[in-house]
């Protein structure tokens, strides 16, 4: 016998979710508004929402961040976190899901964004969070409700448990049944819905409706189902209870109906959250935490203000946590509380301390960054939850747009990825670069935009410099002379190199075989360093790699020779030599693996085609229902935006990952107009 589920107490923590622009941010406003944390409903087109505050979503009209709001409701204390439903910002939601109660996926009735609903029901499913789907934009809906059902589904691995069906007038949707209550509502435009009695074809709609409900609830509960097949009514509590313990369980994802921009049927979610949502002593146990003993928190985000201070945002899991509370991060101190404050999107209100369940953003964590478990005990613990950020997928160059503010530059790098581990910088030395990685152009355009508005450091950015490099095809030998008779002292250094091709991979050689001392000992080095510092640049612009240099001869004057004068003879026998050894320009091969919905798989066939892409096949990918994994190999160049294409073929889902394979000739057309352009930037 199911054991009964009682109402949790104190504060919940509520992620909001779903695929890009179905509404969440609008959701938050809405709720802010029934719940009396706001007067006005401000809208996501007029940049007026409490999420999306930041300069940065407001300027693309979307959430580019998390946004945290916390409010009241019937006495209890909950936070929502908004989170991006881009897939480029979905770190940001990785980072928060572990440490919320449940989560409410918002979504639409739209074919094309069910392969993202269904990466996000994946994460909550595999965490075991409890997860509402909240039906939103019910009043552009054209659709029957158990056809959006259907629709749905393939996304979920556990039945979607419809509660609320609308009631239609001709065309629209005017309210809504509730199943489980058994009443009906008429939608109020901004304001609370009206309970109306239900007649005539409603009536029975909504019968047929609520035993289906029933019937997928009673597939948990034995008791329940022989009350149906039995013909007798179960009890109102018994549903109630039952909705409660299939939803915390995990094994019914309940789906309820509304319209955010207008309010509707925000308040009957507000009170299933109430009655249904767990609360953080539920949450630490699924985490496998013991509760009670000295403060433990998680950062879900940090963020630094843009007048200067520091905030991470926190879920406290374990005991209170006051002004002064110092903590301590895995492997280092995490810093001293300075300010507990509540969020409402970026506006920070200070508050007293903070008890378990609470979500608030502490100041002055100077070492604290996304995803750190911090305690106030002595000792550190282990990180709660491993949060590994995607792989990156595009990259981009930055510089700082003034010389002067290049070592700003690099502290506002270190701060960025402190607030985003989804960031990765690479340096190239070679090419004087500081590579960013990220997970799209939205993404790595709002890290610039931050660098520039958040951290003062305005910066320029390009495209990063492909490793391409040179070789030769066959081998000569050639002399490399100097010498210089300019009064006094002169120059002289006279070497014969024997210069062949090396196999792929093998990099460059230097030997020697030098008889009778024509070259003195001491010279040789210097003849090494002239060679090497030629090959930096062949004769194509581009480092020389695989090819073996020897000294085999040459001359030198007793008083007219140097180090100097050698050093230059070994330049100018790779000068001179490697133009007629068929140089070759080699370009770096990935192995790529794409990993899309078996549908878009034929699709990825087409695109390395125009990517000079070579398929070695695909399989299905490993514990992923109708998923496959495309293995390919394709040059750096054309890695470099593949994401777009990937994404617009897979509905912004597919992605991939990559690693160096190997170096391969390039010749032709392509070639010859990466060679020019070479020359061009090494002459500009
Ligand atoms: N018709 C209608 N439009 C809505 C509703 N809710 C949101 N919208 C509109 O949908 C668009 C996206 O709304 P947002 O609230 O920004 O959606 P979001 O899910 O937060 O978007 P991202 O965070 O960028 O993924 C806006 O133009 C909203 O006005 C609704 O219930 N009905
Ligand atoms: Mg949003």
């Amino acid at each position: 016998m199911a054991q009964s589920e009682t109402r949790a107490a104190g504060p919940r923590c509520i992620a909001l979710l779903g695929p890009f622009q179905s509404g969440k941010t609008t959701l938050l406003e809405a709720i802010l508004l029934r719940t009396g944390a706001i007067q006005r409903q401000g809208t996501v087109e007029a940049g007026t929402t409490v999420g999306d505050s930041s300069k940065e979503s407001r300027l693309h009209s979307m959430s580019v961040e998390l946004s945290v709001a916390t409010t009241s409701f019937m006495g209890d204390t909950y936070t929502f976190i908004d989170c991006p439903g881009s897939v480029e910002f979905i770190n940001d939601m990785r980072a928060v899901l572990p440490f919320v109660d449940a989560a409410v996926v918002v979504c639409e009735t739209d074919e094309k964004k069910i392969p993202q609903l269904q990466l996000i029901l994946r994460e909550l499913e595999d965490l075991k969070i409890p997860h509402f789907l909240f039906l939103n934009k019910i009043d552009k809906v054209d659709k029957r409700i158990r056809d959006t059902i259907k629709l749905l589904q393939p996304a979920s691995r556990v039945p979607l448990l419809l509660r609320q069906i609308p009631i239609w007038s001709g065309e629209i949707i005017t309210g809504f049944t509730d199943l489980a209550l058994e009443r009906a509502y008429v939608y109020k435009e901004h304001a609370a819905s009206e309970i109306i009695e239900l007649a005539g074809e409603d009536l029975s709609r909504e019968k047929e409706a609520r035993f289906s409900m029933l019937e997928t609830l009673a597939d948990h509960d034995d008791e329940l189902m022989e009350q149906l097949l039995e013909d007798i009514p179960p009890p109102r509590d018994k549903i109630f209870d039952d909705l409660t313990r299939e939803l915390r369980e995990g094994v019914v994802c309940p789906v309820l109906v509304g319209t955010a921009t207008r309010t509707n049927g925000v308040l009957r979610l507000m009170k299933a959250l109430r009655h249904e949502v767990p609360n953080v002593a539920r949450t630490v146990e699924r985490l496998g935490l013991k509760a009670g003993g000295d403060a433990m928190v998680n950062v879900m985000k940090t963020f630094h203000t843009s007048h200067g201070g520091k905030m991470s945002v926190v879920r406290v899991l374990n005991g209170q946590v006051a002004d002064g509370t110092t903590f301590v991060a895995p492997e280092r101190e995490a810093g001293r509380v300075a300010g507990i404050f509540k969020l409402m999107g970026q506006t920070t209100e200070k508050r007293g301390p903070a008890q378990a369940g609470e979500i608030v953003a502490l100041g002055k964590l100077d070492h604290a960054k996304t995803g750190d478990t911090l305690t106030a005990a002595k000792q550190a613990r282990a990180q709660i939850a491993d949060i590994t950020a995607p792989p990156p997928v595009l990259a981009i160059a930055v510089a700082a747009k003034e010389r002067k503010d290049d070592v700003k530059l690099g502290q506002a790098l270190t701060r960025l990825l402190e607030e985003d581990p989804a960031l990765s910088i690479i340096h190239n030395p070679e090419a004087h670069e500081v590579v960013m990685w990220g997970e799209g152009e939205m993404h790595l355009r709002v890290a610039t935009e931050r660098l520039a508005d958040r951290f003062g450091v305005p910066i320029v950015t390009h495209k990063p410099t492909v490793g391409y490099r040179e070789t030769i095809k066959k081998g000569i030998v050639q002399r490399g002379r100097h010498k210089k008779q300019s009064g006094g002292h002169g120059q002289f250094g006279d070497v014969v190199l024997d210069i062949k091709p090396l196999p792929r991979g093998s990099g460059f050689t230097f030997a020697e075989e030098i008889k009778g001392g024509v070259v003195p000992r001491n010279y040789i080095p210097s003849v090494e360093e002239g060679v090497a510092d030629a090959l930096k640049h062949g004769p194509l612009g581009f480092p020389v790699v695989d090819v073996a240099v020897k000294l085999i001869d040459g001359s030198y004057h007793t008083v007219d020779s140097s180090d100097m004068a050698f050093r230059t003879a070994g330049r100018i026998g790779i000068v001179e030599g490697l133009p007629q050894c068929n140089p070759v320009l080699l370009e770096p091969i990935y192995q790529v693996e794409i990993v899309c919905p078996s549908e878009a798989t034929a699709k990825m066939n087409a695109l390395m085609a125009g990517r000079r892409g070579q398929i070695f096949g695909f399989d299905t990918r490993e514990g992923w229902d109708g998923w496959d994994v495309v293995r390919v190999q394709m040059p750096e160049a054309e890695i470099g935006d593949l994401i777009v294409e990937v994404r617009s073929a897979t509905a912004g889902v597919g992605s991939f990952t990559f690693k160096f394979d190997h170096m391969a000739e390039l010749t032709g057309r392509t070639a010859e107009q990466i060679v020019a352009a070479r020359k061009a930037a090494m002459a500009a």
